[in-house]
């Protein structure tokens, strides 16, 4: 039963929390709206409606472990060319149960696929804009500035039917972004345009159960604030359905912040502390800690094992963004 959260979204729920019960179930029930069930679930408010995945074209489940390698060739030189299609698309999104979000979105998907390479490759990015509106590509790490994908260098804004190529060397090995970086900048981050964009090392990393979160929001009724709070796209999403992972397993979570309208965001992690490797250009840990506060556009990795079996919660530690949807549980087995 983990019913409080969504309550929040119409109904203003006095001090309950999921991570509160078995104490105070009794409570959260009672101030629960009628529709949520018995059994409390997210996806069960308004009457037992739940968002659409599979109309949405993407499950966050999907996306959590989802890395787009791309294809790769080599050239007579020897190097390896590293390719992605990227299309930017208008696309209805359901990002709570029955709010609909007219999204602009790389792909189809929120956030855009997550691409990755190695330090070292060339990329080439082949970028068609299928949208109403001009875009770009902006990424983040080293390339050359006619690369940058902002308006009036390179190829500049590609319009409405337009396309160009992104190519540049990857690096430096890390956690980085990719997001349009049309004018008004604001809109066209919060609409849905970026995704996470990881190089890793020539030498890779040790293995581990990785997912990418990114920690994103929507202005469902256009006030430059944000009604729904999540982790790749769907509030509550991790509630509704943990995650699983084995017990023991180094987890690996590349933790990007995308959130527009808030000055800062932040993962909190139960029952456990992580390594925390900022922007994960470094083999060397930062920081050894439960809680991570980024800005928008900041970016690190996460790493550490749970002992022990049970449900821990994840979630942003700002209450308001906890309750307005972001917040998961990690099912230890
Ligand atoms: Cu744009």
């Amino acid at each position: 039963m983990v019913g409080a959260g969504a309550a929040a979204l119409h109904a203003r729920v006095p001090h309950t929390h999921p991570w509160d019960e078995p104490a105070h179930a009794a409570t959260a029930q009672k101030t629960a709206h009628a529709g949520h069930g018995a059994d409390g679930g997210h996806a069960a408010f308004r009457g037992g409606t739940a968002v659409d995945h599979r109309a949405n074209g993407f499950d966050p489940h999907e996306v959590l472990r989802d890395f787009d390698w791309g294809t790769t060739r080599r050239l007579p030189s020897g190097r390896v060319v590293r390719e992605w299609e990227l299309e930017a698309v208008d696309r209805e999104i359901e990002v709570m149960p029955g709010v609909r979000f007219a999204a602009w979105t790389y792909n189809g998907r929120i956030p855009g696929p997550t691409l990755r390479c190695r330090e070292g490759e060339l990329v080439r990015i082949a970028f068609a804009n299928g949208s109403t509106h001009p875009h770009t590509i902006h990424f983040h790490g080293t390339h050359p500035a006619e690369m940058d994908g902002v308006p009036g260098v390179g190829a500049g804004e590609i319009r409405p039917g337009g396309r160009t190529v992104y190519e540049f060397e990857a690096g430096p090995a890390g956690l980085h972004l990719y997001h349009c970086h049309v004018r008004p900048l604001a809109e066209h981050i919060a609409k849905g345009l970026y995704g996470a964009f990881i190089v890793d090392p020539a030498d890779g990393r040790p293995d581990a159960d990785e997912m990418v979160m990114v920690m994103n929001g929507f202005d469902t009724n256009f006030d430059r604030a944000n009604e729904v709070y999540a982790a790749n796209t769907i509030g509550f999403a991790y509630m509704d359905r943990p995650i699983a992972v084995p017990r023991d397993q180094l987890v690996r979570v590349y933790l990007v912040n995308v959130l527009e309208y808030d000055p800062v965001n932040s993962f909190h992690l139960h029952g456990n502390l992580f390594d925390y490797f900022p922007t994960g250009t470094s083999a060397r840990r930062g920081e050894h800690t439960d809680t991570v506060m980024l800005c928008q556009g900041q970016r690190g990795l996460l790493e550490w094992r749970f002992p022990t079996p049970g449900r821990f919660m994840f979630h942003a530690h700002q209450s308001e963004f906890t309750e307005l949807g972001w917040q998961g549980l990690f099912e230890v087995a």
